[in-house]
């Protein structure tokens, strides 16, 4: 069977991940993710706002929440794509997923003046003339991921909660649930998304493939203490980590260099 990768044992960890995956090796691919955002980057007037097509419908049937050992992911049905801000084609959205730090350690994937945020979530969209993901994967603009940084407030957030209220169901590897569909509009900042950065980046797991478009939106997404102590507390990514409770914490993966690419901002 393949080695699998994993955020904290040395043989696996994300340090050791270009042994396993030669494109996740940091000098053989020059296009790595995630990155170091620069608030002060240069803004760009032909990034225009994305659409985001049937993100305020509510889909008929169920969505399914898994549990990968790397993640939680949830997967929605087909209607909802990404075009426009930029982008070179239509994507059509399937899955949203999160990474983490721990009770007292933030762990987005992506920082912005060097400051890391509590939590990162990834909405992924797939180019549409892909006929499958390892299609998309072999295209240099494959993927279209926005990335959204989550920060932390008393308050719950009533849109989120029907993604973390769900997470005692997936608590081990392998497990999945059914999620009733809700717009995901109401988990996306109200304001101001017209703003974020923009760059070519990679997957930030194995097998890192260059193939992502990247969007970072700059207003975070706000839930409370409770609902990221969920995150950090409920998920285990192997049976030995539950039987020793061990919940998987900080699954993101380093900074890398830009390496001469060109990051932008738009101009809102
Ligand atoms: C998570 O991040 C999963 C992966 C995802 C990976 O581990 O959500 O999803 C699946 C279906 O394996 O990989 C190809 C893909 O979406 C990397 O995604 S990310 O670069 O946005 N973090
Ligand atoms: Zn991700």
């Amino acid at each position: 069977t393949e080695a699998d990768y994993c955020y904290s044992q040395h043989h696996c960890d994300p340090y050791a991940w270009g042994d396993l995956f030669p494109s996740c090796h940091p000098l053989l691919e020059r296009r790595h993710s995630p990155i170091n955002l620069d608030p002060h980057m240069p803004r760009s007037d032909s990034l225009g706002p994305l659409h985001l097509e049937g993100f305020d419908v509510t889909q008929s049937g169920y969505w399914t929440l898994t549990n990968d050992g790397h993640s939680v992911l949830l997967q929605v049905g087909s209607g909802m794509a990404v075009s426009g801000g930029g982008l070179p084609d239509e994507y059509h959205t399937i899955q949203l997923h999160f990474h983490w730090g721990g009770p007292a350690a933030n762990g987005s994937e992506h920082t912005v003046d060097g400051r890391r945020y509590p939590m990162e979530m990834h909405i992924v969209s797939v180019k549409s003339i892909h006929p499958n993901m390892s299609a998309a994967l072999e295209d240099p603009t494959g993927l279209a991921v926005l990335g959204f940084f989550i920060d932390v407030v008393y308050a719950d957030n009533v849109h989120f909660g029907h993604i973390s209220q769900m997470l005692s169901s997936v608590a081990y590897k392998g497990q999945t649930a059914k999620v009733r569909p809700f717009p995901l509009m109401g988990l996306l900042p109200k304001h101001n998304m017209s703003q974020y950065y923009r760059y070519y980046g990679s997957l930030t797991t194995p097998p890192c493939s260059q193939a992502v478009v990247w969007t970072l939106y700059q207003v975070p997404i706000y839930i409370s203490w409770s609902q990221l102590a969920q995150f950090t507390s409920q998920i285990f990514a192997t049976e030995e980590d539950a039987e020793q409770v061990t919940p998987l914490q900080n699954n993101f993966r380093h900074i890398h260099p830009i390496f001469g690419r060109s990051v932008t901002a738009s101009r809102d």
